[in-house]
């Protein structure tokens, strides 16, 4: 059963819907010039065919849109802050005004609304600046420019947002050093000791900033955010056993040190058997002790290991993948579906750490037909959707009866909005169906799917009605 504080909602990111991508100040991000997501390699300037420089254009629709999340009766609603609207380069002393006064209009409509915001501090949008100037996270300078940042929007929303997440998936800087640690320099080109050099600034900062956030109002719940995906073993081979272990470590060890605040024994390992160094400087050690208050992450596939280097073949999968499950299906973008999978991963998190766990992205991203709805508008019969997200409720319900301790449940993309990894509109995964194609045409109207009545009812019951 539902706990009767379960916060129901959904999850979005600025550079997926707002647009509005030079206003009032704002400065370029990374994802300006990301046209085609991780896929192909960034262009030098924004291009038209970037879907993103308009998105569902939410910079000008935030009120219509939180009105219509309200109307499924959400009590929380995941954004992210666009870092370049606050500091558009990045590296400015003063915030610009302008980005601070959106934010306020979008709480305060929250609030109208009984909506509590969850705030994703940087979520795939790093300034363009930082990353063509700095490098990235590679830079440990990067920890002080987020660290004013988090405390400029932390002073600014105080009393507003109660709520926030430092890093979006910060594990899958591992497979897409630019859009997870705004650094330039290519994957090909980038070593292991500076990719693990950048995840330690990444992790330093995050810790610090969960600490100015809990001297700034005590009453912040500040959580880090994971790229949750079980590694199952492909077979009962000890060394698929193993193997899928040391695959897990990869992740886990992001979870370790936010919840735990040092580096767990099988990381010292790792780097030392594949002679990557990591510079502590001093205090860094201190810092990380400033654990988080919750965990949250991001749930949509499970993969699997082998030992066996005949059969190690990657799937399609999110952004950090794995070998394909010979028992599931997929989805029309090749992610393997597997709702027991929540129920696993919400177990072994919660066995491992006690700590409480939120879902903040779960969903299916399909592509939707729009039809008459026989009333003179238009909806989307998306039973398809309604079901993936059915049996994944149906799941976090089992773990909760487990014993776990789960916050929430934010639907990804409760509107439909531009999509991370292929920056396509046609993957849609909203209650609210938005009309924009991906060749940037379309009237950006909004319309209710059957999944948005659905959904309502969810809320509406607790749960008790899927
Ligand atoms: C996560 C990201 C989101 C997102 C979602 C779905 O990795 O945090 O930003 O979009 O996955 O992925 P996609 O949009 O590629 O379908």
């Amino acid at each position: 059963m539902f706990p009767n504080t379960f916060l129901w909602g959904g999850a979005t990111a600025a550079n997926q819907i707002e647009g509005a991508y030079l206003e009032d100040g704002k400065g370029l991000s990374i994802q300006d010039v990301m046209p085609h997501g991780i896929k192909t390699p960034r262009t030098a300037e924004p291009t038209e065919d970037n879907l993103k420089l308009v998105g569902i254009d939410f910079y000008h629709r935030y009120e219509e849109d939180i009105k219509l999340l309200a109307g499924m009766g959400f009590k929380v609603f995941r954004l992210s802050i666009a870092w370049s609207r606050i500091f558009p380069k990045g590296d400015e002393e003063q915030p610009n005004e302008a980005g601070l006064a959106f934010y306020d209009k979008v709480f305060d409509t929250c609030k109208k609304y009984g909506i509590e915001p969850l705030v994703t501090l940087s979520h795939y949008e790093t300034p363009l600046y930082l990353a063509e100037h700095y490098d990235g996270w590679k830079n440990r300078k990067l920890i002080d420019f987020y660290a004013r940042y988090v405390t400029t929007v932390f002073n600014r929303y105080k009393g507003k947002v109660k709520y926030w997440l430092t890093f979006n998936e910060i594990n899958s800087i591992l497979n897409s050093p630019f859009m997870s640690g705004g650094i330039n320099t290519s994957m090909e080109e980038l070593s292991q000791s500076d990719l693990y050099q950048a995840i330690h600034h990444e992790l330093v900062a995050s810790a610090l900033a969960t600490k100015i956030g809990h001297e700034i109002d005590p009453e912040f719940k500040i959580g880090c955010m994971i790229l949750s995906m079980p590694i199952y073993p492909l077979s009962c081979d000890p060394k698929d056993v193993i193997k899928a272990m040391e695959e897990d470590h990869k992740n886990s060890m992001f979870t370790d040190i936010h919840v735990r605040g040092y580096y767990p024994g099988y990381m010292k390992r790792y780097l030392k058997e594949n002679s990557i160094e990591i510079e502590f400087a001093e205090g860094d050690a201190e810092i990380l002790k400033n654990t988080v208050d919750f965990i949250s992450f991001s749930y949509y596939v499970s993969v699997c290991a082998t030992a066996d280097p005949e059969k190690n073949i990657r799937g399609e999968g999110n952004l950090l993948g794995g070998v394909p499950n010979p028992y599931l299906k997929a989805s029309e973008w090749g992610w393997q579906i597997d709702p027991r999978g929540l129920r696993y991963i919400c177990n072994m998190l919660w066995d491992k750490y006690q700590k409480p766990l939120f879902v903040v992205e779960n969903g299916l991203g399909a592509v939707d037909q729009l039809v008459e709805d026989g009333k003179g508008s238009y909806t989307v019969h998306d039973d398809y959707r309604i079901d993936y997200l059915r049996e994944h409720l149906k799941q976090l319900e089992e773990a909760i009866d487990d014993g776990v301790e789960v916050m929430g449940y934010t639907a990804w993309g409760c509107i439909d909005l531009v999509s991370a990894s292929t920056a396509e509109m046609k993957k849609r995964y909203g209650f609210v169906y938005v009309d924009r194609n991906n060749d940037g045409t379309g009237s950006l109207k909004r319309y209710k799917k059957d999944s948005f009545y659905w959904y309502k009812k969810v809320i509406e019951t607790n749960g008790e009605v899927m």
